[in-house]
C-alpha cells in the first residue's frame, strides 16, 4: 500500500496505524502548497479532494478519510488489536470517537489556516477546542484509553491533534490526564517509528 501524507498532518494517524499493524507500505510525501511529491507525483490525481491521507491499496483502489482508513487498517491486522471487532458495540464507540476527533477537533483546527481570520473568531476557536479537550480529558481521567482499558486507533488520532495544540496557544498540561495519554501514545514503538519516518520529534 502507498500512503500519501504531509508531515505532522492528520495523515500521521494512518501512518502510525500502518506501523502498528505491521503492514508493508510505502510513503509519498506531498507539499501542501503544490500538492506534489518531490518526484512530481500529484496528490490530486490520487485524491481529487486534495487532502491527505490517501491510501492506495494493492489492487489500485484509493481509500480516503482518516476514520475510514484507520478502521480499514485495523481490520486488516486483527492481531494488532487496533479496533474492537466489527459488529461489536465497542466498534460504534470507536466510530463515535473517530468522528469526534475528525469533526470536532481536527476540522476546527483548520480554521487557523484561513488567511485573515478575525482574531475574535480564532479566540472563540481556541475556547471551543479547549472545551472539547477538557471533555476528552475527563474521560481519560477515569480510564487509560478513549475506549476504556483497550488502546485503539482513536487514541492515536486524538494524539495527532494534541500535537498541534501548542501552535494555537493551547497547553495540554492543563489537563493532566490528557497529557499523560499523549505521552503514553508518543512512547509506543509504532508511533516512534512513524515520527522518525516523517522527520518529527515526539
Ligand atoms: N476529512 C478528511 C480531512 C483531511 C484533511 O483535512 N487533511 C488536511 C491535512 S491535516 C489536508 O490535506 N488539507 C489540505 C487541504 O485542505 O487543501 C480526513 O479526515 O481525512
Amino acid at each position: 500500500m502507498k500512503l500519501y501524507y504531509a508531515a505532522d498532518s492528520c495523515a500521521l494517524a494512518a501512518h502510525i496505524a500502518l506501523e502498528e499493524a505491521g503492514l508493508p507500505h510505502t510513503l509519498a510525501r506531498i507539499d501542501h502548497a503544490t500538492k506534489l511529491t518531490a518526484d512530481g507525483d500529484s496528490l490530486l490525481s490520487v485524491n481529487p479532494k486534495g487532502c491527505v491521507p490517501a491510501l492506495v491499496l494493492d489492487d489500485g483502489q484509493v481509500l480516503t478519510e482518516s476514520a475510514a482508513i484507520l478502521q480499514y487498517i485495523a481490520d486488516l491486522a486483527p492481531a494488532a488489536r487496533l479496533a474492537p471487532p466489527a459488529g461489536s458495540f465497542g466498534r460504534y464507540r470507536l466510530a463515535e470517537w473517530l468522528n469526534f476527533v475528525s469533526s470536532e477537533l481536527h476540522q476546527v483546527f483548520m480554521r487557523f489556516t484561513i488567511a485573515d481570520a478575525p482574531p475574535a473568531v480564532l479566540a472563540g476557536t481556541v475556547q471551543k477546542l479547549s472545551n472539547r479537550y477538557a471533555y476528552a480529558a475527563k474521560v481519560l481521567g477515569a480510564q487509560p484509553y478513549l475506549l476504556g482499558d483497550d488502546y485503539s486507533v482513536a487514541d492515536t488520532f486524538l494524539y495527532v491533534t494534541t500535537r498541534w495544540c501548542k501552535s494555537v496557544g493551547i497547553d495540554i498540561a492543563q489537563w493532566p490526564s490528557l497529557a499523560r495519554h499523549a505521552a503514553a501514545i508518543a512512547a509506543r514503538p509504532g508511533v516512534v517509528r512513524a515520527l522518525a519516518a516523517e522527520g518529527l520529534g515526539g
